[in-house]
C-alpha cells in the first residue's frame, strides 16, 4: 500500500453506513470507490426489523427456573447450554438463579465417572478425546466434554478450536461439548467447570471428560474435581518436560504414552517401560489403586478401548473399597472451604476500612517501621475479624 495521505471526509454525515446504497463505508473519500486501497465493502447486517411485517424479530424467550430444571432433566442439550451460560454469568441475579437451579438439581447429579485428561500442548489430548468420545458414544454412553483452560480468555482458548476440530464428536448424538469458560468470578474457571459438570450429569451424561492443558495450576484444579486422572505423555518430549511432569505423575491414575503408532511405536513402548519403573517408586494417587502406564494411539481404537477398560476397572475397584465416594465427599468439602477462603478474601479487599488503611500499612511495612504481622493484626481488627 502506498503512503500518499488521503483526505478523509465522512460522506454520510454519521449516517448508518449500512444504509449506504453503494456498500462503500462512510470513511472512504468520494471518488475513491475503486481505489484498491479501499478494498472494503459494507455488507448489510441483519435487519433489526423483519421486512415482511416491519416488526422486530422475536427475542429468545427468557427461561424460568422451572423451564431450566425440566429441560435439563429431559436431556435437552439446548437448555443445558443455556443453563451453563447462566452458571458462567457473573451477574448477581444470574448467580442467584444458577445456585437455586443447582440446588434443585443436586440430587440428580453424581451418577457419572468424571475423568480429567491432561498433557503437554500437542500431546494429542483432543484427538484422543474425540476418538474415545465417539467410541463411548457408540456404546450408548452419554459423553460430555468440558475444558478447563484458564489461559483461554487471553489466547481465545484452544478448546474453541477443538470444537471445530472434534468434527465427529460434535455431530455424535450422544456427545455434548462445551468450550472453556473464561474466569473472572468467585472461584474462577474451576468453579464454573465444576458446576457445568453437575448440570451435565443432571442432563443424563454418565461420562464426563475434562480436558486441560498441562501447564501450571490447571492439573491441580482438575484433579480436585474428577474421579480419575489421565496423563497423556509423548515419547521423547525432552528431559526437562518429563522432569516438570513428575509432580503431575504423582496425581495421575493412569499414564498413557500416546501416538504409539507407525515409527513411533517402539519409542513409545520404551518410554512406557521407563515410566512403569518410575511409578514403582511413587505413592499411588488413589488409595488401593496401583497407577498404571500404557501406550495408546488415537488411530488404534483397540488401544483406546483398553484404556477405557482401565477406567472402568478403577471405578469398580474404588466404588467397592469406598475410595470413590470418599474422594467425592472430600472434594465437595474442600471445594466449600476454598470458596469460603475466596469469598473472605473478596469481602476483605472490598471493605471500605481495609481500602483506607491498606496503603498506609504498606508504606510502614515497606519502610521497615512496622512488622508485617503487626500490620495484619491491625487491619484485621479494623475489618472486624
Ligand atoms: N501419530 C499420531 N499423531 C497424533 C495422535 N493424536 C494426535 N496426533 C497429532 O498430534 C497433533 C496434536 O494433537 P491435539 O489432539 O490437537 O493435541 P492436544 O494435546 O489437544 O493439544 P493442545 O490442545 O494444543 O494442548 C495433531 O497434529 C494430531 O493429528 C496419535 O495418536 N498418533
Ligand atoms: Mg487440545
Amino acid at each position: 500500500m502506498e503512503d500518499t495521505p488521503i483526505p478523509i471526509r465522512p460522506r454520510h454525515g454519521g449516517e448508518d453506513p449500512c444504509s449506504c446504497p453503494s456498500g462503500v463505508p462512510d470513511w472512504v473519500p468520494e471518488g475513491s470507490e475503486d481505489d484498491p486501497r479501499f478494498a472494503c465493502r459494507v455488507m448489510p447486517g441483519v435487519s433489526p426489523t423483519l421486512p415482511e411485517t416491519g416488526r422486530r424479530p422475536v427475542k429468545r424467550r427468557k427461561l424460568a427456573i422451572d423451564d431450566y430444571e425440566r429441560g435439563i432433566l429431559a436431556g435437552d442439550s439446548g437448555i443445558l447450554s443455556r443453563a451453563i451460560t447462566l452458571v458462567e454469568s457473573n451477574r448477581p441475579d444470574h448467580e442467584a438463579m444458577a445456585q437455586e437451579l443447582l440446588t434443585r438439581l443436586l440430587p440428580k447429579t453424581g451418577n457419572s465417572i468424571r475423568v480429567g485428561i491432561t498433557g503437554v500442548p500437542g500431546a494429542g489430548k483432543s484427538t484422543l478425546i474425540e476418538a474415545l468420545g465417539c467410541l463411548l458414544g457408540d456404546r450408548g454412553h452419554k459423553v460430555a466434554v468440558l475444558a478447563v483452560d484458564p489461559s483461554s480468555s487471553v489466547t481465545g482458548g484452544s478448546i474453541l478450536g477443538d470444537k471445530t476440530r472434534m468434527q465427529n464428536l460434535v455431530r455424535h448424538p450422544n456427545a455434548y461439548i462445551r468450550p472453556s469458560p473464561s474466569g473472572g468470578s468467585l472461584g474462577g474457571v474451576g468453579r464454573k467447570s465444576r458446576e457445568t459438570m453437575l448440570l451435565c450429569e443432571a442432563a443424563g451424561h454418565d461420562i464426563i471428560l475434562v480436558e486441560t492443558v498441562g501447564v501450571g495450576q490447571n492439573e491441580i484444579t482438575v484433579r480436585s474435581m474428577v474421579d480419575f486422572f489421565l496423563l497423556i505423555m509423548i515419547a521423547g518430549a525432552g528431559d526437562e518436560l518429563q522432569g516438570m511432569k513428575k509432580g503431575v505423575i504423582e496425581i495421575a491414575d493412569l499414564l498413557a504414552v500416546n501416538k504409539a503408532d507407525g515409527e513411533n511405536l517402539r519409542r513409545a513402548q520404551l518410554a512406557c517401560t521407563e515410566y512403569r519403573r518410575v511409578l514403582g517408586f511413587l505413592q499411588p494417587a488413589t488409595p488401593g489403586w496401583k497407577t498404571r502406564c500404557t501406550t495408546c494411539s488415537a488411530f488404534a481404537p483397540e488401544t483406546l478401548a483398553a484404556l477405557w477398560d482401565s477406567v472402568v476397572e478403577f471405578a469398580d475397584a474404588t466404588r467397592k473399597s469406598g475410595a470413590f465416594e470418599d474422594r467425592r465427599r472430600k472434594q465437595s468439602v474442600e471445594w466449600m472451604h476454598a470458596m469460603i477462603a475466596e469469598e473472605l478474601r473478596h469481602r476483605f479487599f472490598r471493605n471500605e476500612k481495609v481500602r483506607r488503611l491498606l496503603p498506609d500499612l504498606e508504606r510502614q511495612v515497606g519502610g521497615q517501621t512496622l512488622p508485617a504481622a503487626a500490620a495484619v493484626r491491625r487491619i484485621m481488627e479494623d475489618f472486624g475479624a
